[in-house]
């Protein structure tokens, strides 16, 4: 079982060359590929993964939680004129078949009010709940304080 989380990681290593610690898992029809986020000093801070639904039905991610943060949130990054705003969601859609990926511009967990400072090369656990597959608790590995493509604003 490990070994072929370990062997999957490396694959998704491979395409994402930052990515040095890429690991991944499953729950159910859902593979849920290499949660991370940045360090940093801030007082809120954004996590990052992937989720495959690899089955025939859609599934929702309804929230997220975990103890480095005073309250998590759902958001997406949505285009207002020339400029990004942040807007929270009740939930995030994951039809039958398709990739959903969090990543800094677009949906991503919003942790609010964390406890301590998010240190690169660190990981925290983090629980997600979906409304068909359940719950699963995901290591959330930080990376470099700038990874990403797109600045994440407040
Ligand atoms: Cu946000």
């Amino acid at each position: 079982m490990f070994t072929r989380r370990f062997a999957l990681g490396a694959v998704i290593a491979a395409a994402f060359a930052s990515a040095a610690f890429a690991h991944s898992y499953t729950l159910g029809p859902l593979k849920i590929g290499h949660p991370w986020a940045r360090a940093t000093v801030a007082a809120n801070g954004g996590a990052f993964l992937s989720v495959d639904n690899t089955g025939a039905t859609p599934d929702r991610l309804l929230r997220a939680s975990t103890e480095v943060a005073t309250s998590v949130q759902l958001h997406v990054h949505i285009k207002d004129g020339d400029i990004m705003r942040m807007r929270e969601v009740d939930s995030v859609d994951l039809p039958a078949g398709k990739k959903i990926v969090f990543a800094p511009g677009g949906y991503h967990i919003m942790l609010l009010g964390l406890k301590k400072k998010l240190v690169e090369g660190e990981r925290f656990a983090l629980t997600l709940e979906f409304e068909k597959a359940g719950k699963i608790t995901v290591d959330i590995a930080v990376d470099k304080p700038g990874a990403g493509a797109v600045e994440h604003r407040h």
